[in-house]
């Protein structure tokens, strides 16, 4: 079951504080980190606030796989031809720190493995 959250995302959704939002449609929104880990950390957020990945439903089928699509598009116009890393932190043990469920596009480097 996923819990009603209200986050600083949600405020970003709502235009209620600012973002650099690089890409938006009717499902999902994507904004640069506030924190950036590489030169290019991009966020890509469902509108609909899904606490986390471990909460997402079956319902929630189509929406994931269009936030998934959003971030080879959101790569794509960042000129990420050379790859990049799609991460999820889910949960406490995953690092999440903004319970919003969020893809991070991380790009510009060379990524190391295995991640901290
Ligand atoms: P996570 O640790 O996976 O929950 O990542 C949360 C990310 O959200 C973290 O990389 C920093 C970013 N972040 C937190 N607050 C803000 C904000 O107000 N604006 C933006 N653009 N990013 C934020």
């Amino acid at each position: 079951m996923s819990e009603i959250t209200e986050t600083i995302f949600s405020k970003i959704i709502r235009r209620e504080i600012p973002a650099d939002i690089v890409y938006e449609d009717e499902l999902v929104l994507a904004f640069k980190d506030v924190n950036p880990q590489a030169p290019v950390h991009i966020l890509v957020i469902p509108k609909e606030p899904i606490a986390k990945l471990a909460d997402a439903e079956s319902k929630d089928h189509a929406l994931m796989g269009h936030l998934l699509l959003t971030a080879k598009r959101v790569a794509q116009q960042a000129g990420l031809e050379n790859g990049y890393r799609v991460v999820i932190n889910t949960g406490p043990d995953g690092g999440q720190t903004v319970y919003h469920l969020h893809l991070h596009i991380l790009g510009g480097r060379q990524m190391k493995w295995p991640p901290g």
